[in-house]
C-alpha cells in the first residue's frame, strides 16, 4: 500500500506489542478502506490480532433519526463483514477522547489507526485523544482518492488550480485495492454479540422528527449495487440530463460516499473500467474527484469553513457593500424550513430535502442562493442553509455541503460576476434560468405542499 497515505500522528516511546486498532469514523466500509488495510498490514506484520472500533455520538452536528438511522443500519453490515473475516468490531457509545483511551489500555493495543476527515469536530476528537494517547497513532485518508495532503499543501483557491494538481498525481494513486484479507491473528477476547439497530437508535438521546427515508437500501452492498444500476442505465446521459431536477439522473451515491459505505476510489474504478461515453465519463469524474477533493482541501485549510470569514476577501467587501440594500422578501430559518415563502420553486425544493432527504443537486445551488437573497445577511443566511441542509440532508454534515453552501452564498471556488443588489458580484441565479432550462412546474406539482 502506497506509504504517502499514512501520516504518522504519534510515535511513542514505548514499543508495546499487542493488538492493532483501527478506529473506523469517516469510511464505514469493510473492503476497498485503505485505513483498514494499513491497519491488517501493521498488524500481521507485528502478528497481533486486529479490532475495529466505532465511537457513537448522540450530538453529531444536528444529525437526526434519518442519518443515525442510515449510518447505523451500514455500520451493522460492515460489522457483520469483518466477523467474517475474523477482525474484531466493538461499538462504543461516547466521546472518542473519553470512551478510546479506557478502550485501548484494557486491550493493550500497541497502534491505533484513524482515518482521515478535515471537519473541526473530527479535529477536536483528536487533538484531546492524542493528548492521552500513550501509542503510536497512524492517520490514513480513506477518502479522497489523492491524500488531501498530498494533492495540495494549501488552500486551493478553486477547481482549475487544483485539477492539473490531481490529473498529475491520479496514475499514483488511482490504483486498484487489495482485497481484505481474512485475519490470521483472532482476538483471545470472547466476540461482541452483532448490536442491535433498533435497540441502539432506542438508547441514543437524539432528534427523532425527521424520520428515516426508504426510497434507498442501506449499506455497503447496496452502495455497490447503486453504482453498477447507474453504470448501466444513468451515467450515459451524465451532464446532460443530469441536470434536470424532474428526470432526476443523478448517481444518488452521495449517502454512501458520505457515510464512507462507498469508497470514491472504487467508483472512478468501476466508472473507467465500464468505459462509457467521453464526455459523460469526465464530467462525472470531474465532479466526482475534482470538487468532492476541492471540498476536502476547503475544509482541511480553511477553519472558517462554515461561515462568512471564510469567503474569499472580494466576496466579502462586495457582499458588505451591500449588506444594506433593500431585502423585498425575508425569512426567517423557520419560515423556510416550513417552505412557506413567495416562491413555488423554491418551496419544492425544500420540501424535497424535508421529504426524500436529498434535494436535487441543481436546485441547491437555487435554493441557497434564494437563502442568502431573502435573509436580513449573509450571516444568517449560511447559518440557515447550514442547520436545513444538515437537518434535513443524508449527506449533510460532509465538507461537500460546506463548500457548496459558501459557493453559493460567499463565492468560494468561483468568480466575481456582475454587481447587483445584495448579491453584489456573488454569481446570481434566478428562476427565470429554471424555466428556460426545465419543466420546472412539473417539479414544484411532484413536491406541492401536501
Ligand atoms: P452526482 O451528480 O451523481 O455526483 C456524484 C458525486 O460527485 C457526489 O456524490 C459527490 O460526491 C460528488 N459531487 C457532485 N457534485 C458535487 C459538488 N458540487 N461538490 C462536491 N462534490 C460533488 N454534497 C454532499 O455530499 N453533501 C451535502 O450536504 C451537499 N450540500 C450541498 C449544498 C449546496 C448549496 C450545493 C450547491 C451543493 C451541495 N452538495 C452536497 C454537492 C452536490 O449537490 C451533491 O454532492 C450531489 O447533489 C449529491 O447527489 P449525487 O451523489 O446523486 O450526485
Ligand atoms: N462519526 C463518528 O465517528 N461517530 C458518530 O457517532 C457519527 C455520527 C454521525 C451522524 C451523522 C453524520 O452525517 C455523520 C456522523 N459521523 C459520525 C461522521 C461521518 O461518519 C463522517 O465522518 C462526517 O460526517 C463526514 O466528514
Amino acid at each position: 500500500m502506497n506509504p504517502r497515505r499514512v501520516r504518522i500522528l504519534k510515535s511513542a516511546v514505548s514499543a508495546l506489542s499487542g493488538p492493532v486498532v483501527y478506529w473506523m469514523s469517516r469510511d464505514q466500509r469493510a473492503e476497498d478502506n485503505w485505513a483498514l488495510l494499513h491497519a491488517q498490514q501493521q498488524a500481521v506484520s507485528t502478528k497481533q490480532p486486529l479490532v475495529v472500533v466505532f465511537c457513537l455520538v448522540p450530538d453529531f452536528l444536528q444529525a437526526t433519526l434519518r442519518q443515525y438511522g442510515f449510518m447505523l443500519r451500514g455500520l451493522m453490515e460492515t460489522f457483520a463483514e469483518l466477523e467474517r473475516k475474523n477482525i474484531a468490531y466493538r461499538l462504543l457509545v461516547g466521546q472518542p477522547e473519553e470512551v478510546l483511551p479506557g478502550f485501548l489500555a484494557q486491550l493493550q493495543a500497541s497502534l491505533l489507526v484513524t482515518d482521515f476527515d478535515p471537519l473541526r469536530i473530527k479535529r477536536q476528537w483528536k487533538a484531546k485523544l492524542l493528548a492521552r494517547l500513550t501509542i503510536d497513532c497512524h492517520e490514513v485518508d480513506a477518502h479522497n482518492i489523492v491524500p488531501c495532503w498530498i494533492a495540495s499543501p494549501k488552500l486551493e483557491f478553486a477547481a482549475y488550480t487544483l485539477r492539473p494538481k490531481l490529473k498529475k498525481l491520479l496514475p499514483e494513486f488511482l490504483e486498484q485495492f487489495p482485497p481484505l484479507e481474512r485475519h490470521p491473528y483472532p482476538l483471545a477476547q470472547v466476540a461482541t454479540p452483532l448490536p442491535e439497530v433498533e435497540t441502539v437508535l432506542a438508547g441514543l438521546n437524539i432528534d427523532r422528527s425527521v424520520g428515516e427515508v426508504d426510497w434507498l437500501q442501506v449499506g455497503a452492498q447496496a452502495a455497490l449495487l447503486r453504482l453498477h444500476q447507474f453504470l448501466q442505465d444513468g451515467l450515459d446521459d451524465y451532464g446532460v440530463n443530469s441536470n434536470d431536477p424532474l428526470l432526476d439522473r443523478q448517481s444518488q451515491l452521495s449517502p454512501y460516499l458520505h457515510f464512507g459505505q462507498l469508497s470514491a476510489q472504487r467508483t472512478a474504478l468501476e466508472v473507467l473500467r465500464h468505459d462509457g461515453p467521453v464526455q459523460q465519463t469526465e464530467a462525472f469524474l470531474e465532479e466526482l474527484i475534482v470538487r468532492r477533493e476541492l471540498a476536502d482541501n476547503f475544509c482541511c485549510y480553511n477553519p472558517d469553513y462554515d461561515n462568512p470569514a471564510g469567503f474569499p476577501a472580494w466576496a466579502q467587501q462586495t457582499l458588505s457593500d451591500h449588506l444594506g440594500d433593500l431585502r423585498s422578501y425575508s425569512y426567517t430559518a423557520a419560515e423556510f424550513e416550513q417552505a412557506t415563502t413567495h416562491d413555488p420553486i423554491w418551496n419544492a425544493a425544500q420540501r424535497q430535502m424535508v421529504k426524500t432527504g436529498k434535494m436535487h443537486g441543481y436546485m441547491r445551488m437555487y435554493w441557497a442562493k434564494k437563502i442568502l437573497e431573502w435573509s436580513a445577511s449573509p450571516r444568517q443566511a449560511m447559518q440557515t442553509a447550514i442547520y436545513l441542509n444538515d437537518r434535513y440532508e443524508l449527506d449533510g454534515r460532509d465538507p461537500n455541503g460546506y463548500a457548496g453552501i459558501a459557493w453559493s452564498i460567499g463565492g468560494v471556488h468561483d468568480r466575481a460576476w456582475s454587481e447587483r443588489q445584495i448579491f453584489g458580484k456573488i454569481r446570481y441565479m434566478n428562476d427565470k434560468g429554471l424555466r428556460r432550462k426545465f419543466t420546472i412546474d412539473r417539479y414544484c406539482e411532484r413536491f406541492a405542499a401536501e
